[in-house]
C-alpha cells in the first residue's frame, strides 16, 4: 500500500498582470495605477517585463533591508548584467553587494556625513538667496531651467569641483540616459543613449579626472581616500561618476515636484510660508507625496517566498516606492493628500537598507534651503500654464514649468 503523503504548499502563484509602468499615459500620473497594484496583493508578475512586482509598503521595506536574498549585484535595473551586458561600467556602490559594497559605501558615507556637508551650508544658502533674487525680479518664470535646474547645477556641482564649463549641456542628459537604465530597453532608453553619446558620456569621464577637480571638493577627497589606502586608484574617479549619476536629476526633480506641489496646494505654502522653518519637514512630505525615484529593482539570490507567494531564484523584483509612499495601510486614509503638518518620516523616496541613498543629506538640505529661501520672500507660487512632464523610465520631474511668484 502506497503511504506517500503530499507536502502542503502554503505559497501561491503571484496574480499577473500585463500593466506597463513605462507607458507615457501611466507616467503622466501613476497614482491611480499604483492602487490597483497594491489591491492586486502584496506581490504579482508583470508579465509584459516577466519580472515580480511589489507596491506596498509593507513588503517594499523588508525587501530593501535584505540585500542577501534581493540582491544588487545583478543590476538595480530590469537587466539582469548575468545575462546581458550593461549600457557602462556597472556602479562600485550602487550595483554590488556585501561585502565589496561596505568599503565603498563607508568612504562615501564618511564624504556626505552630516557633519562634512554642514560646512556647505553656507555656500548653499548664499547660492539660493541669489536665486531667489532673480525669480523674484523676473516674477514670470520657468521654475525647472530658472530654478530647479540651476540650483544643483551650481551648488552640488561646486560641491563636487567638477568645471563649470559643459555642465548646462551635458550633466543632466547624463543622468537622464543612467535613470533610463533603470527600466526596459524601450524607445525612451535608445532615444536617451544616443543623445548621452552625443559627448556627455565622454565629458562625464574627463571630470571625474583628478586633474579636472577642485582641490576641495567631494571629488578630490575620494582621490585623497585613494591616497590613503581606504579605495583602490582606479575606484576614485568610479565614485566622482557616482556622484555626477545620481545627484544631479534627482534634485533638480525633487525641486520640480516642489514647485508643483506648493503651487496646487497653496493652503500648504501658506503654512511654509508662515513659519519657514518648517521648510525640512514640507520637503519630507513631498517626497512622500510625490517621489522623485519610483521603480527600481533587485535580483533573487535563490528561492524565496514574500506574503506566501513564492518567487524562483535569478529573478527581478520591481519595488515601487513611488507606490509605497501613497500606500493607505502604512499613511492611513489621508495618503494621497499633501499634509505638509504629516509625519512623512518612514517614506521610502531614498529608498532604506544598506543601498539607502548614500547622498540623502545633501539633498535633503538643497531642498530645505530652496524652500526656505522662497518661504521667506514668496506669498505665492502660482501656476501659469501646464507643466511638461520629463518622461523617464525610473524618476519623475517636469523639462517646464511657467510659474509666476508674488513677493511677501
Ligand atoms: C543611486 C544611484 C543612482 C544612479 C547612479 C548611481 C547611484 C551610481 O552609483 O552611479
Amino acid at each position: 500500500m502506497n503511504t506517500a503523503v503530499t507536502v502542503e504548499r502554503l505559497e501561491a502563484d503571484a496574480p499577473s498582470t500585463d500593466y506597463d509602468p513605462y507607458a507615457n499615459e501611466v507616467l503622466d500620473d501613476p497614482y491611480p495605477h499604483y492602487e490597483m497594484l497594491r489591491e492586486l496583493g502584496p506581490v504579482f508578475y508583470l508579465t509584459k517585463y516577466k519580472a515580480y512586482g511589489i507596491a506596498r509598503h509593507a513588503e517594499i521595506d523588508p525587501v530593501l533591508r535584505d540585500p542577501a536574498t534581493f540582491c544588487s549585484s545583478a543590476g538595480v535595473g530590469l537587466a539582469n548584467f548575468h545575462t546581458t551586458t550593461p549600457w557602462r561600467k556597472p556602479s562600485i556602490i550602487l550595483e554590488v553587494d556585501p561585502p565589496m559594497h561596505a568599503r565603498t559605501r563607508k568612504v562615501m558615507g564618511g564624504l556626505l556625513s552630516p557633519a562634512s556637508i554642514n560646512r556647505m551650508r553656507a555656500m548653499f544658502e548664499r547660492e539660493a538667496e541669489e536665486l531667489v533674487d532673480r525669480v523674484l525680479a523676473k516674477g514670470r518664470f520657468d521654475a525647472v531651467t530658472d530654478l530647479c535646474e540651476a540650483y544643483p547645477l551650481r551648488v552640488f556641482a561646486d560641491a563636487v569641483g567638477i568645471p563649470r564649463e559643459g555642465r548646462d549641456k551635458y550633466l543632466l542628459p547624463y543622468g537622464d540616459m543612467v535613470f533610463n537604465a533603470f527600466g526596459p530597453v524601450n524607445e525612451r532608453f535608445k532615444a536617451c543613449l544616443a543623445k548621452a553619446q552625443d559627448g556627455a558620456i565622454d565629458w562625464i569621464a574627463e571630470v571625474c579626472k583628478r586633474e579636472n577637480l577642485t582641490p576641495d571638493g567631494l571629488g578630490m577627497q575620494l582621490y585623497k581616500a585613494a591616497d590613503e589606502g581606504l579605495l583602490e586608484p582606479e575606484e576614485a574617479p568610479m565614485l566622482v561618476r557616482t556622484m555626477l549619476s545620481a545627484g544631479l536629476d534627482t534634485t533638480v526633480f525633487t525641486l520640480c515636484n516642489a514647485m508643483l506641489s506648493f503651487s496646487r496646494f497653496p493652503d500648504q505654502w501658506d503654512l511654509v510660508h508662515a513659519n519657514p522653518s518648517m521648510s525640512r519637514q514640507a520637503l519630507e512630505e513631498v517626497l512622500r507625496y510625490e517621489s522623485t525615484f519610483h521603480s527600481f529593482y533587485r535580483t533573487t539570490t535563490r528561492e524565496v517566498e514574500v506574503a506566501g507567494v513564492r518567487m524562483p531564484a535569478e529573478q527581478k523584483v520591481c519595488v515601487f516606492i513611488g507606490s509605497a509612499n501613497r500606500d493607505p495601510r502604512r499613511w492611513g486614509e489621508t495618503a494621497d493628500k499633501f499634509d505638509v503638518t504629516r509625519k512623512a518620516a518612514g517614506n521610502l523616496a531614498f529608498g532604506t537598507g544598506i543601498h539607502g541613498c548614500a547622498g540623502q543629506m545633501i539633498a535633503r538640505l538643497e531642498g530645505e534651503i530652496v524652500l526656505a529661501a522662497l518661504a521667506r520672500r514668496v506669498k505665492r507660487i502660482h501656476l501659469e500654464g501646464k507643466p511638461v512632464i520629463h518622461y523617464n523610465n525610473s524618476v519623475r520631474g517636469y523639462t517646464s514649468m511657467p510659474v509666476r511668484v508674488e513677493a511677501a
